[in-house]
């Protein structure tokens, strides 16, 4: 049930790091899909900070960069009457589990994890102790609310497996069936977007590169010049997705293409069989300016009304609050430490 008591297919909870500006990836993986979501499912969706900060944010940056998270998923169509949305640092109570999970998960299960290796790189030993540890926060977020269901991207399913290994491992050390294991949601329409650079990169918000990426806030010309710019190669587009096979650059924008379209990649290649890429990407443009349009007009709105959006987090934060406390307050009984 919700708060609104409107019964749903369970609850979720899913969030982006404000570790910069909102890209295109970061609205056809994710954020268009929570939006969907809306309808079955009671939905929790969080601007992470705590995440964020595991790796070093510019402190003049980061509350923006929060705002500008949050007005996207507003501009996308998060109705945050229906759903919470809120900021993961106005809640204490993420953190606080994270440790107690932190004290539960075990140094090989971390080791493993991908995501660290690819974010440490080579200096591993001069990561922080939060970029290594954020599984645990992340098994806190999802469970602090006791989701049921968490959509996931390739990227995140060791992550996922982990809160569902923590969730096992603090109900058999405590003797409690408490924690639900929680089941990924694998979205059909959820697409990875590669760098606009190196079709075997994803586009990230930290990449250096500005014209690696299109930015949710750029307007038609940026959008224009952004994919003018992007590497391709130089055959003509094949009549089948097939025909794409070692060619990233190429397979990516027939992907981003199909997205916004909505349509099959099969049949954006029907269309364009045979051609180059020039007036591939000029119809790729119209049709991103098209489909990004409003959601950037609606972004530059909330930009010039940061009091509603701080107004939408805080009123987020108290909603997650009364979900996590008492479920908090559990865990500390559970746990065994002394009440307040
Ligand atoms: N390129 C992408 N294609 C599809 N989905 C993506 N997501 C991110 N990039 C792509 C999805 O967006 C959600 C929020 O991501 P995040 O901000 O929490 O972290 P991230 O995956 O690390 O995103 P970035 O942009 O690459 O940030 P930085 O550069 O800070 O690491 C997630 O559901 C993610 O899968």
């Amino acid at each position: 049930m919700t708060d609104s008591g409107k019964k749903t297919l369970g609850r979720i909870f899913s969030g982006a790091q404000p570790t910069g500006d909102m890209h295109l990836g970061n609205y056809l993986g994710a954020i268009r899909n929570w939006v969907r979501l809306q309808e079955d499912y009671e939905c929790i969706y969080c601007v992470v900070d705590l995440h964020a900060i595991t790796t070093f944010q510019d402190p003049r940056l980061l509350a923006g960069h929060t705002r500008e998270a949050a007005a996207t998923y507003l501009a996308a169509g998060v109705d945050p009457k229906e759903s919470i949305l809120f900021n993961q640092s106005q809640v204490p109570a993420h953190a606080e589990l994270a440790w107690i999970f932190a004290c539960v998960a075990r140094m090989g299960w971390l080791n493993r994890m991908t995501q660290f290796k690819d974010k440490a790189g080579k200096h591993r030993e001069k990561a922080s102790i939060g970029l290594y540890s954020y599984p645990t926060l992340m098994a806190a977020d999802i469970l602090v609310y006791k989701a049921t269901h968490v959509p996931v991207g390739d990227d995140q399913k060791q992550h996922l497996e982990l809160t569902r290994d923590i969730a096992q491992k603090f109900n058999s050390d405590f003797g409690v069936e408490y924690f639900p294991l929680v089941e990924p949601l694998i979205l059909g329409g959820a697409t990875r977007v590669m760098s606009l650079r190196d079709g075997t990169a994803k586009m990230s918000k930290s990449d250096p590169s500005d014209y690696s990426r299109i930015s949710l806030t750029d307007d038609p010309d940026t959008i224009a010049r952004k994919f003018r710019k992007a590497r391709t190669d130089g055959e003509p587009l094949p009549g089948e997705i097939a025909g794409l096979k070692d060619r990233p650059e190429a397979l990516n924008l027939v992907t981003i293409f199909a997205a916004l379209a909505d349509r099959k990649r099969d049949d954006v290649l029907a269309d364009f069989a045979g051609q180059g890429f020039a007036d591939f990407k000029a119809a790729l443009t119209d049709l991103a300016v098209e489909k990004l349009g409003p959601l950037t007009a609606e972004m530059i709105r909330l930009k010039d009304d940061p009091g509603y959006v701080d107004g939408v987090l805080r009123d987020g934060a108290r909603r997650a609050a009364a979900i996590a406390e008492p479920i908090l307050r559990e865990v500390r009984d559970i746990v065994g430490f002394l009440r307040p």
